[in-house]
C-alpha cells in the first residue's frame, strides 16, 4: 500500500519531530522555552505511521506528550509550534500552556487535557457523534501504557465496544509509566484484556513505522466499515525521561542499548539509502531553521491578556431551558441489534 513518496514522506516527518524536538531542547537549555520541555524520542514511528494512515475528515484526539509527529503529519504550521513552545503570541495556545499541550482545529486536531486518558474518552465522544450523522469519520487516539490502569480506559473500551463506533485506540506501551514498569502496573496485559470488552486488538512493533501505518489502516477500515473499535499496541522504548527533568535513571542501560538498535528512523533510512535520507535530513534543517527565524519574529502576549478565554465570559449557557422536547436521534440507533 506503501509507495516510495510515503516512504519519503514518512522518513521526513519522523526526522522532523527529532530535530524539531532537539532544538526545542536546546532552547530550553537556554531559556527560551518555559516549564519543562517533553519529546517523543524513540517513539517517532508510532505519531507518524498512525496519523498517515488517516483521511483529512478524521480527528486526532489528540496527541500526547510523544506524538509531534501526529501535528507535523497533519500540517500544523512549523512556526506556529515554535511560538506556542516559546509562549510567544500563537494562534493554537496564545502564549500559554507547555509544549506539548496544543491543539488545531483547522486540522482536525483535538488539544489535549491529560494523557491518563481523558482523551480516550473525548475521542468516542466524536466516534459516537461521526456514527449517529453517518459519516464516514473516525476518531483516533493515543494513549501510554500507564493511561491502562486507570478507570476511564476501562469506560472507554466498553463504551466504544457496546456502539461499534468508529475510534481507534494507539496504545504507545514504552515500558515505563512516569518511573514505574509495566511489570508493576498490571497483572494482565492491556491487548488481553480487550477481548473481555469486544475490543478488536493487534500488537505492533512500534519502532516500524510501515508495520503502525498497517494496523492503523486495518483499523480504520473497520472503523468505516461500521465493524466498531481496535486497540492497536504499538511496543517500544522512551529513551529519553518523561520530561527534560528527569534523567530516566530507572531504565536499565541494557535495556536503552537494546532499543537504540532499533531505532524507529534508521530502520527506514537503511532502506531509502544514504542519498535519499541526506536530502531528507538537509530539507528538514533548513525548514526548522527557516521556521525558527519566524517564530522569532512574534512578541509575547500582552500581558492583560493572560486570563483571556481562561473563563467564560458573555451570556450563561442554560441547559434544557426553552430547549425543544427530546425527539431522538436523527440517525439510525446505533445500539447493536439484539442478539
Ligand atoms: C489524571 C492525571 N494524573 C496524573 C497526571 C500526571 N502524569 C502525566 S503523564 C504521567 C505518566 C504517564 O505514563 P504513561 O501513560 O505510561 O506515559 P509515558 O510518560 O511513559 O510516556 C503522569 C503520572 C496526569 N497528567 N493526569
Amino acid at each position: 500500500m506503501l509507495d516510495a513518496a510515503d516512504r519519503r514522506g514518512l522518513l521526513r516527518a519522523m526526522v522532523l519531530m527529532r530535530a524539531v524536538e532537539e532544538r526545542g531542547l536546546s532552547l530550553y537549555k537556554q531559556g527560551k522555552i518555559p516549564g519543562s520541555f517533553y519529546d517523543g524520542r524513540g517513539q517517532e514511528a508510532i505519531s507518524v505511521g498512525a496519523t498517515w494512515a488517516l483521511g483529512a475528515a478524521d480527528a486526532v484526539c489528540s496527541p500526547l506528550i510523544r506524538d509531534l509527529g501526529a501535528h507535523l503529519v497533519r500540517g500544523t504550521d512549523l512556526a506556529e509550534i515554535f511560538r506556542h513552545y516559546m509562549g510567544r503570541e500563537n494562534e493554537l495556545s496564545h502564549g500559554r500552556e507547555g509544549n506539548v499541550h496544543f491543539g488545531d482545529r483547522r486540522v482536525g486536531v483535538v488539544g489535549m487535557v491529560s494523557m491518563l486518558p481523558d482523551m480516550m474518552v473525548v475521542a468516542g465522544g466524536l466516534a459516537m457523534a461521526f456514527k449517529l450523522r453517518s459519516e464516514q469519520r473516525c476518531a483516533l487516539s493515543f494513549f501510554g501504557d500507564g493511561a491502562t490502569s486507570r478507570g476511564d480506559w476501562h469506560e472507554a473500551m466498553n463504551w466504544a465496544a457496546l456502539y461499534g463506533l468508529p475510534v481507534i485506540f494507539v496504545l504507545e506501551n514504552n515500558q515505563f509509566a512516569y518511573s514505574t514498569p509495566t511489570s508493576r502496573q498490571f497483572a494482565r496485559e492491556p491487548v488481553a484484556r480487550a477481548a473481555a470488552y469486544g475490543v478488536a486488538a493487534v500488537s505492533v512493533d512500534g519502532n516500524d513505522v510501515e508495520a503502525v501505518f498497517e494496523a492503523t489502516r486495518e483499523a480504520r477500515e473497520r472503523a468505516l466499515a461500521g465493524d466498531g473499535p481496535t486497540l492497536i499496541e504499538a511496543r517500544t522504548l522512551r529513551m529519553h525521561g518523561h520530561g527534560a527533568h528527569d534523567d530516566a535513571s530507572y531504565i536499565p542501560t541494557e535495556l536503552l542499548e537494546e532499543w537504540l538498535g532499533r531505532d524507529p528512523i534508521e530502520r527506514l533510512a537503511s532502506r531509502l539509502g544514504e542519498e535519499e535520507t541526506a536530502a531528507v535530513e538537509a530539507e528538514v534543517a533548513a525548514q526548522i531553521d527557516a521556521a525558527l527565524a519566524r517564530a522569532m519574529e512574534a512578541p509575547m502576549p500582552a500581558p492583560g491578556t493572560a486570563g483571556d478565554d481562561v473563563f467564560c465570559v458573555g451570556e450563561p449557557v442554560t441547559l434544557g431551558e426553552g430547549a425543544a422536547p427530546w425527539s431522538g436521534f436523527a440517525a439510525p440507533d446505533p445500539l447493536p441489534a439484539a442478539a
